[in-house]
């Protein structure tokens, strides 16, 4: 396992065996998916519009949504575009294809066309194939991204990038951690390596396609240094590879001054890191995601969820923001209340464009806690790889020197535990084998004590259980008796 961009014959050789893996990988001609890519004009790539969106320093926003048949979801991807007013689009993939079980994909499909109802959860790409993924991008005039959560997800990148799609989501970490119980990390970062060896070549021929690691991880109280240190090693794996356009992530924790700190840091130590291992044309944006943890079931009091996460996009200046609806606390939305999501949160992001947050000593000081816990955890992974951030992903999850919370694989430690401090800002309650400075441990020590003396209560695992549920029963802190 190393860090090391992928020989042309070695991906060809792979790449024989994954377009095998289901009869629509077949459909998939290199040229002719170049030349496809090649004639899609400008405004309907990805990375155009968040080129301008950062030279305009504007929030973009883009929803979540997808349907099992083709039609249904050019229907519900148009009203998105058209009654959300959504600047990117989405093709969220159905479970049964994240986990390359084409064969029951193909019934809920079947299943799908006898009911009338969507009995799958996603847009099944693969099985749709080349042609049923060119239908749907091909029928807007917004950008359409492959999102999902798929630890191996070589076929579905080469079926709907021939299909189209201009973004990619995911990447060997974010997409196996939260996702997969057993699947290995050296597995899922090779498998990863070859997904974005497939975007390097389609920008070597000219194409840009923009890539994004999955910033919220399990979405449960992660530490923005975890996610931080997360999505700088995916950029970097990716840029090996000869990704040029990346999209770093961060989910919403719920204090201003942590969350627009969290962003900021983000884009800066991304471009450090890039630039000090020689990545140097790679254009870096940010995507801030709205709450991903537990909503309320009342719909006005999400719709305020989403407006604070709204109002933290754009305060923070991300690139543009991913869109909860008024439906979260139940599962897959309407089109209608996905929209709904939408327009609320282009409301906030307009009448936040014209106000800057004021920098203040606070916003600083967050800043320099995240940076400096990032760097100990990927200073700390890159001495335990000799240097190569590949390997020494491995090898810092195999120690626990990454460690995401409340992930089922059994490939991560499991061993931190956070909390929120007393400004709800999210701390760590056991840093386990996180590598933190002493300095940095006493801070986390110090901000759950500060809390606990405010509840009259001892530090305790009930805290946690606590926050956990704190934002869906109408707060932010989980405090007792409230
Ligand atoms: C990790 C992402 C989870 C979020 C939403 C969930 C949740 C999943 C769909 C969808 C609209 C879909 N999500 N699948 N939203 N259409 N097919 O992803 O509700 O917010």
């Amino acid at each position: 396992m190393s860090n090391k961009k992928w020989d042309l014959d070695y991906f060809m050789a792979q790449r024989q065996e994954v377009l095998q893996a289901w009869p629509t990988g077949s459909e998939v001609d290199l040229e002719e998916a170049i030349a496809y890519q090649a004639a899609i004009p400008n405004d309907k790539r990805f990375v155009t519009r968040l080129n301008e969106a950062l030279a305009k320093k504007v929030t973009l926003i883009q929803p979540r949504a997808g349907v099992p048949l083709i039609n249904d979801h050019i229907v519900l991807l148009s009203h998105l575009e058209k009654e959300g007013e959504a600047d990117l689009l989405p093709t969220t993939i159905d479970s049964y294809t994240r986990l390359n079980r084409y064969e029951d994909a193909q019934h809920g499909i079947d299943e799908s066309k006898v009911s009338g109802k969507a009995m799958l959860n996603g847009f099944p790409a693969v099985n749709h194939g080349v042609g049923g993924c060119r239908m749907v991008t091909s029928a807007l005039k917004v950008p359409v991204q492959v999102r999902h959560g798929t630890p191996d997800a070589r076929l579905l990148c080469e079926i709907t990038l021939a299909g189209g799609f201009t973004s990619f989501e995911g990447g060997g970490i974010s997409y196996n951690i939260p996702y997969a119980k057993n699947a290995a990390i050296q597995d899922t970062l090779h498998h990863w390596q070859y997904c974005d060896r497939l975007v390097g070549l389609y920008e070597e021929r000219g194409i840009s396609i923009n890539r994004e690691p999955f910033g919220p991880l399990t979405g449960t109280l992660v530490p923005p240094c975890i996610s931080n240190a997360v999505a700088i090693l995916e950029a970097l794996l990716a840029a090996e590879q000869g990704v040029k356009n990346i999209t770093v992530g961060y989910g919403q924790c719920g204090n201003l001054i942590q969350d627009v700190a969290s962003i900021r840091v983000l884009e800066k130590q991304t471009r450090e890191y890039l630039q000090r291992f020689g990545y140097d044309n790679v254009v870096i944006s940010t995507v801030l995601h709205q709450w991903m943890g537990g909503f309320p079931a009342d719909e006005a009091k999400a719709f305020a969820v989403i407006c604070w996460g709204s109002a933290v996009a754009a305060l923070a200046n991300a690139t543009k923001v991913i869109v909860k609806s008024p439906h979260e606390a139940l599962g897959v939305p309407t089109k209608e209340a996905n929209a709904a999501g939408l327009r609320a949160t282009k409301q906030v992001i307009m009448m936040l464009a014209d106000q800057a947050l004021v920098d203040g000593e606070r916003l600083e000081h967050e800043m320099q806690i995240i940076l400096e816990e990032t760097a100990c955890i990927l200073e700390r992974t890159l001495e335990l790889g000799d240097g190569d951030a590949a390997l020494g992903t491995v090898r810092a999850f195999e120690a626990g020197v990454i460690d995401v919370p409340f992930a089922p694989s059994r490939y991560n430690a499991n061993k931190i535990m956070p909390a929120r401090d007393n400004n709800g800002a999210v701390r760590l309650l056991d840093t386990a084998m996180l590598p933190l400075s002493d300095k940095l441990k006493a801070f986390h020590k110090q901000m759950i004590q500060q809390r606990a003396e405010a509840e009259n209560r001892g530090v305790s695992f009930q805290m946690v259980i606590d926050d956990i549920y704190a934002i869906s029963k109408g707060r932010l802190v989980g405090r007792p008796h409230a």
